[in-house]
């Protein structure tokens, strides 16, 4: 699982999944902040099988120096409202795309947040995952000229690499 990025810096932003099988997706979010230079870090934490693993890694967030969090998750999928309902850091909630119902019990479980207690959600899968990390830097670029700039070049190289013709 990836680390950092941007060299030995502290991380700024936490991808959290509830699973090690959330990886595949996840690591999709990690590959796009690696790519613009964003130091983050990547943790298997659990709503259910490690539910103290989630509480200490929630409320220390924002102390150890945190500015975003990533959280993906599937099935019941209660691992971004949780982490949102303990900690004042803005979560991006990515849903995972569940054997059984194709990830529309993921979307629907973290989208569905009560008034007061926010998780921003993306689309399922990986989509989801490469636009949350995508949103965590440009929240994080309001304040970093230098990564403004970086994903400036990131888009404009995205509109550079569309042709015009299909085949
Ligand atoms: C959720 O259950 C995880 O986020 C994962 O998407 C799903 C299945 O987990 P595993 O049984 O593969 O560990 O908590």
């Amino acid at each position: 699982m990836s680390e950092a990025g941007a060299g030995a810096a502290a991380p700024l932003v936490g991808i959290i999944m509830g699973s090690r099988s959330d990886w595949e997706t996840l690591r999709h979010a990690a590959e796009t902040l690696e790519r613009l230079g964003v130091a983050h870090e990547c943790r298997v934490v659990s709503a259910h099988r490690t539910p103290e693993r989630l509480y200490a890694y929630a409320r220390g967030a924002a102390a150890r120096g945190l500015r975003v969090i990533i959280a993906g998750a599937g099935g019941a999928a209660h691992l971004p409202g949780m982490a949102a309902a303990m900690t004042r850091l803005p979560v991006l909630g990515v849903p995972v795309r569940s054997e059984t119902l194709n990830g529309v019990d993921s979307l629907l479980s973290i989208v569905q947040m009560p008034a007061g207690v926010p998780v921003g959600t993306l689309a399922i899968g990986r989509a989801g995952a490469v636009n949350a990390a995508l949103l965590a830097a440009a929240i994080l670029a309001l304040e970093d000229p230098a990564l403004a700039r970086r994903l400036e070049a990131w888009r404009a190289a995205q509109t550079e690499s569309v042709p015009e013709t299909p085949a």
